[in-house]
C-alpha cells in the first residue's frame, strides 16, 4: 500500500468529516436563530416620545372647597393633562399597535384597578382591553363620584362613598374616554379601552416599551390627551429593533 495515498485518503476523511460537522452545526444555527422568532422571542418595541418647544405649565389645583381633601396636602398638587420632563419627553402617552396585531382570543381575566386616593384618580390614564373588568375603589374618606363620558360606549355615573365596595365596569369598545368626579371639578383622568393587548403608556422620560409582539408589520399609534394622535409603520422582525420616535409640537 502506497503510504502517501493512505496519508491523502485519511485527511480526505478528516475534511469530509469536518465538512459534515460544520455542514449540520450550520444547519443547527439556522434551527436556533429563528426557532425562538417564530415562538415569540421578537425585540421588545420601544421608543420615546418628545415634545418639540415650550410644554404648558402645570397648575396648582386649588380643592379649598373641600377640606377634607385640602388637608392631605402640605403644598397643592399640580395638574396632570401636561407632563414633560427636562429632556422634553411627555409622560402619560399611550403608544399601543392600532393595525396589524393578532385576533384576541378575549380580555385578559385580571381587573385593571383606578383609585381615587388624594382627591385625585390614580393613575390619570387608566389603560384597558375592550371588556376587561375595571374595578374603581375609593381609598378616600370623602365621597367621590366617577362618570366617564363616552361617546361609543354605554355612559354610566355612581356615587362612591367612603368605605364602599368596588365599583365594578367594563366598556365594550375601543375608545379614549373623559372621566370626571361630578362633586369635585378638579377632578379628571382618561379611561383608554383598546382591542389589543401590546401598548404602554409613556414615563416621566417619555419611554416606553411593549413585549412579545411576533414578528410582521404593524401600525403604531400615540395619543396624548391635549396632544393628539401620531401614527408609524412598524416592521418587527427576528433582528433587533431600533428604538421608535414620536415628536409633538408643543400648543
Ligand atoms: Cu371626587
Amino acid at each position: 500500500m502506497n503510504w502517501n495515498k493512505a496519508k491523502e485518503d485519511a485527511e480526505m476523511q478528516i475534511e469530509r468529516a469536518s465538512f459534515s460537522t460544520l455542514f449540520l452545526a450550520a444547519i443547527f444555527t439556522g434551527m436556533m436563530a429563528t426557532t425562538p422568532a417564530a415562538a415569540g422571542s421578537a425585540p421588545a418595541v420601544t421608543g420615546k416620545v418628545t415634545l418639540q418647544g415650550l410644554p404648558m405649565k402645570a397648575k396648582p389645583i386649588n380643592m379649598s372647597s373641600e377640606p377634607g381633601c385640602a388637608k392631605l396636602y402640605s403644598t397643592p398638587p399640580t395638574t396632570e393633562d401636561v407632563e414633560v420632563g427636562p429632556g422634553g419627553g411627555i409622560k402619560n402617552v399611550v403608544v399601543y399597535v392600532s393595525a396589524g396585531a393578532p385576533e384576541q382570543s378575549g380580555p385578559p381575566a385580571q381587573p385593571i384597578s383606578v383609585e381615587q386616593k388624594g382627591c385625585r384618580f390614580t393613575p390619570h390614564i387608566v389603560v384597558m382591553q375592550a371588556n376587561q373588568e375595571l374595578r374603581v375603589v375609593n381609598e378616600d374618606a370623602t365621597t367621590h363620584n366617577i362618570h366617564p363620558l363616552p361617546s361609543v360606549n354605554r355612559e354610566w355615573n355612581k356615587a362612591q362613598p367612603p368605605g364602599t365596595p368596588p365599583i365594578e365596569e367594563t366598556f365594550a369598545r375601543e375608545e379614549f374616554i373623559s372621566v370626571k368626579c361630578n362633586i369635585h371639578s378638579w377632578m379628571h383622568s382618561y379611561f383608554v379601552v383598546l382591542k389589543t393587548p401590546y401598548y404602554s403608556v409613556s414615563d416621566e422620560n417619555g419611554t416606553f416599551k411593549f413585549e412579545n409582539l411576533p414578528p410582521g408589520k404593524y401600525t403604531v399609534t400615540a395619543w396624548h390627551e391635549v396632544y393628539g394622535k401620531q401614527t408609524q409603520e412598524v416592521t418587527v422582525s427576528g433582528d433587533e429593533m431600533q428604538p421608535l420616535s414620536f415628536v409633538f409640537k408643543a400648543k
